[in-house]
């Protein structure tokens, strides 16, 4: 995961390349203008204005993805599903000769239709916003169920196999590429003494004391389109990681991202916290749109699962920072090891707040009989 990557973050404002891959799609009008567009970490995505309308053009990322072809095929065939179920979805626009995605000597490009009339969050603006959002993921959580898993290539395999990602990270840190360790020896340290807690999910499944499902893997706030009018979700977006795993998956990440006080990359941790309330306007959200399927285990698991999946990323972070930036888009040479920071704040805050945690999910499991 190299080369292609950084040269892609390093291009974000380079847009001629991208001409010639708008070029290789069928579009509506005259094009009339192609800028970068979103916060996402992992493809290069491009707002494309024609005289028609608007598109979605992205430089996938095929140093995380190499397997392009089957990613593709994965995002036709949920999006189909959902269509098929009245479920508003992303619409992957085919090359004139008819391909899900067009090879162009820079990279490879898809098209989808601009979902219109839709915002995207960094952060939760307010409790109810955060709490459609987990109803949302939580009812894409039930469409996915009837989804038949043999049809999936696992995309990104070991994707939230925590101690798989520890042992990436030992790794990271042993090599020591950057020379960047010695510098963060007490982040180090706090990943090393939670190790205890990364193989609980992983067991779990294994023993079959949760379920395995279909699920999003990605669930953070800014993967949600929410109508800009009425505020309530419209389409759930980034399908590159729907792949078997565990609904805790799902509930974790949401909350490592949308139950924070700031942003993933607040450099002023003063400002880094974990709102409790956020967490409680999530779960009842999004347990109550899963509650004729959740099991008894799952549903304890949830905030440990809010924990371990911010663990889970901030090792991921940390890793990256080790390596040299390779991974995820970055602005700024320290700006994974910030990213690492905040996700620390989180889960030192959300071991404080266990006791809460487990009570709002207790409450919940209750109200929701
Ligand atoms: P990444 O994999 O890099 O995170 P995403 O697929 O999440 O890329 O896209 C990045 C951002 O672009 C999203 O957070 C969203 O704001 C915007 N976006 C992506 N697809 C669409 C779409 N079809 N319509 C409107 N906005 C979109
Ligand atoms: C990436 O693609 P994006 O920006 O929505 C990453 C997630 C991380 C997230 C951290 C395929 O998500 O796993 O949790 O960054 N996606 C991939 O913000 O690795
Ligand atoms: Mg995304």
């Amino acid at each position: 995961m190299t080369s292609a990557h950084t040269s892609a973050t390093a291009e974000r404002t380079g847009i001629d390349p991208v001409l010639s891959a708008v070029g290789r799609f069928p579009i509506e009008g005259r094009l009339e203008s192609v800028s970068p567009y979103g916060s996402g970490h992992i493809n290069v995505t491009y707002l494309a204005v024609t005289s028609a309308k608007r598109y979605i053009l992205q430089k996938m990322n095929t140093d995380v993805f190499p397997d392009t072809d089957n990613l593709m095929r994965n995002i036709e065939l949920v999006t189909a599903f959902l269509r098929g179920r009245g479920v508003e979805t992303l619409h992957v626009i085919h090359t004139v000769d008819d391909k899900p995605y067009a090879v162009l000597p820079d990279g490879s490009y898809r098209l989808y239709d601009f979902i219109e009339n839709t915002v995207t969050y960094q952060m939760a603006p307010d409790r109810t916003v955060f709490s459609d959002s987990g109803a949302a993921f939580g009812r894409f959580q039930n469409h996915l169920a009837a989804f038949d898993a043999s049809e999936l290539t696992e995309t990104i395999p070991h994707f939230h196999d925590t101690p798989h990602r520890y042992q990436d990270f030992t790794r990271a840190v042993k090599e020591d590429r950057m020379g960047r360790a010695a510098g963060v020896r007490k982040e180090i340290d706090f990943y090393r003494a939670h190790e205890d807690d990364y193989p609980v999910v992983m067991k779990a499944l294994d023993d079959g004391t949760i379920p395995l499902r279909v699920t999003h893997n990605d669930t953070k706030l800014n993967n949600i389109l929410m109508d800009a009018v009425t505020h309530k979700p419209r389409a759930i977006i980034d399908l590159d990681t729907i792949m078997p795993g565990s609904m805790l998956f799902d509930f974790g990440d949401s909350i490592r991202f949308g139950a924070s006080t700031a942003l993933e990359d607040e450099k002023d941790l003063s400002k880094v916290h974990f709102s409790t309330d956020l967490f409680a306007a999530y779960a009842e959200g999004f347990v109550g749109a899963v509650r004729p399927t959740i099991t008894e285990r799952e549903a304890q698991l949830l905030p440990f699962s809010a924990r371990l999946l911010t663990l889970e990323c901030g090792m991921r972070f940390l890793a990256d920072y080790l390596v040299g930036d390779t991974y995820f888009a970055t602005a700024y040479p320290e700006h994974n090891l910030v990213r690492a920071r905040t996700q620390i704040k989180l889960v030192q805050e959300m071991e404080q707040k266990d006791g809460q945690m487990q009570n709002i999910i207790a409450c919940i499991m209750k109200d929701a009989k």
